[in-house]
């Protein structure tokens, strides 16, 4: 019904704890912090916050290695400052959904605690213990259960001395993975998420979730020339119980609670798998998060990426707009905490900064699906001049780094991958003020504050009708005000260029055309002789240049155009 498909109409604001505002001087965000900038949430018109995870953690991973699920850790406050954080949200009309990491905890979890202390512990199934390869001892090289390289590099499987065997870890050392085979697992995970709904959050954005079911037997994955591991991406993806296991979820979990929002996390997914995970019908999940355009521009593994293609980007967008359109439901997403600027990805901050973060959006957030903003995209943030490791912070940047430099690459060769791909550049602090530390903190943060705060920050930006800000706020909006731009039919248009990206959305006699050119020429569109007739003379409802008004006139370069009929 359309009061369970709220988030239809909804915009998800993404804070990452740790840099959004610190509160208490130790230089790491808190939720003290997030309290005093509600303001700003409530001005850009969010609808829902995403909480980047809180709970109880060593922080190998920036909180995605959880110690205590039930517990906030003290870096980020109390549960105390959560309660109030959360009736705060709630008192002005916003949701707060959670952060849910249950492929993996953290090895000082409890859990994995006893599931090493011996063989015969009752929690040993909990996780995905393995001996050594037939024929191999352990710790020998090349003895690992499997060949699988981890997301940070180095093999997915640890040695643990005590019991003799390996513990099967995709992320991380620090993050063995919890092993859904057994019922057990599922039931801690349910019940402690029905805890949290029971505090009154919103909803859950699902860390990696079609990585929960591995396929049995574990197969070695194909080795690429010139790697020393092979890819088990196939093998412990959308493995053959996910979609059991996650309507299970929505039994356990979700049924009969009002009006949440689900979204998983799953890299690599297919448009067809996306379209099973969303079919309400299916009674899965609301939505899913894509990959497909934030690996466009990996070439040799992220960290050599290469330059897109005109219309490369929008092309992708058109295939999930299409491939969703029937079934199912998109997540709209530039960027998030793992991803580098995306200004600084996709558009032009040397000569359009503005523009081309402006345009970006605009052809973001005025596609079907739900648009999720990532702190400090809303105010145009860039990529950080990190030229040094010292500068990163990040597990998978140090790890890439001493891995790399290992096998013999150039350290400054592998700073430039760093310095175009890093997570690190999503992480630097928000940019709230021209002052020491931008308004972060009165302490030292715990990673650099960009530089670029004197020019690029929000209190430059409030009020000022050209601003990034206020864009953002400008295209919030509009989703809120026209059912067409949440719920309208999406049919790319032809304009003669891979350059601009032009579409037309349709609900009832409702009407929206979107003409952007995404490069930084000017360009001549050729829209479709019909298209130009119907909208000639049409009211242009956004735009972020001061440019022609016709749909068909020459486009500055990052110049984009909404119009309505
Ligand atoms: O950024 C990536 C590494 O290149 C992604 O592959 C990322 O690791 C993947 O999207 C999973 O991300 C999520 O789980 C990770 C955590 O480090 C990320 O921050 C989180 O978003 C493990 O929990």
């Amino acid at each position: 019904s359309a009061s369970s498909e709220w988030w239809k109409r909804a915009v998800v604001y993404q804070v990452y704890p740790r840099s959004f505002q610190d509160s208490d001087g130790d230089g790491i965000g808190d939720l003290r912090g997030i309290l005093q900038r509600l303001d700003h949430l409530e001005r850009l018109g969010i609808d829902v916050i995403w909480l980047s995870p809180i709970y109880r953690s060593p922080h190998a991973d920036n909180g995605y290695d959880i110690s205590d699920y039930q517990d906030i850790d003290p870096a980020f406050g109390t549960f105390d400052d959560f309660t109030e954080l959360l009736d705060a949200v709630h008192a002005r009309r916003m949701k707060l959904v959670m952060d849910l990491v249950v492929n993996h905890t953290s090895d000082e979890h409890p859990w994995f605690l006893e599931s090493r202390s011996s063989l015969d512990n009752p929690k040993r199934d909990w996780y995905w213990w393995r001996p050594a390869r037939a024929g191999h001892h352990p710790g020998e090289l090349g003895a690992e259960p499997t060949n699988w390289e981890s997301f940070f590099s180095g093999p997915t499987w640890t040695l643990d001395e005590r019991t003799g065997e390996y513990y099967l870890h995709l992320f991380a050392k620090k993050q063995p993975d919890l092993n859904w085979e057994n019922p057990e697992v599922r039931e801690a995970v349910y019940a402690m998420m029905r805890w949290w709904l029971d505090r009154g959050v919103d909803g859950f954005r699902m860390d990696v979730i079609n990585l929960i079911s591995k396929h049995p037997g574990l197969p070695d994955g194909t080795v690429t020339e010139g790697k020393t591991y092979g890819d088990g991406f196939p093998h412990y993806s959308a493995g053959p119980r996910l979609h059991e296991y996650l309507q299970e979820m929505r039994r356990e979990v979700f049924d009969g609670r009002g009006a949440l929002l689900t979204v998983g996390e799953t890299p690599g997914v297919t448009t067809e798998e996306a379209a099973l995970f969303s079919d309400p019908a299916r009674r899965e999940l609301d939505m899913v998060f894509q990959f497909e355009h934030v690996s466009l521009d990996h070439q040799d593994g992220k960290f050599r990426p290469r330059e897109l293609e005109p219309g490369e980007l929008a092309g992708s967008f058109t295939t999930w707009q299409d491939a969703l359109a029937q079934v199912g439901w998109n997540s709209l997403y530039l960027a998030n905490h793992d991803q580098p600027r995306p200004v600084s990805r996709f558009g032009d901050t040397a000569e359009w900064w503005r523009e081309s973060a402006t345009a970006l959006a605009t052809v973001l957030h005025l596609q079907r699906g739900t648009p999720y903003v990532y702190q400090g995209e809303e105010l145009g943030m860039t990529n950080a001049p990190f030229d040094q490791i010292g500068d990163y912070r990040d597990v998978e940047s140090l790890n890439h780094f001493t891995d790399a430099v290992g096998r013999g690459e150039q350290p400054d060769a592998v700073i430039a991958g760093l310095l175009r791909m890093s997570r690190d550049h999503a992480r630097t602090p928000v940019q709230w003020d021209d002052s020491f530390n931008a308004g972060f903190t009165d302490g030292r943060p715990w990673i650099r504050v960009n530089p670029n705060h004197t020019r690029i920050n929000a209190l430059a930006q409030y009020d000022d009708p050209g601003s990034v800000f206020e864009h953002y706020r400008a295209l919030i909006e509009l989703r809120h005000r026209l059912p067409v731009v949440a719920d309208g039919d999406f049919v790319r248009l032809d304009a003669g260029t891979p350059a601009v990206f032009a579409f037309q959305r349709t609900l009832d006699n409702e009407r929206l055309l979107v003409v952007a050119n995404l490069s930084s020429s000017a360009v001549t569109p050729l829209l479709p002789d019909a298209i130009r007739e119907e909208w000639h003379d049409a009211r242009l409802v956004l735009t972020n240049l001061a440019g022609e008004r016709d749909v068909d006139a020459a486009l500055h370069p990052w110049e984009a155009k909404a119009y309505t009929r």
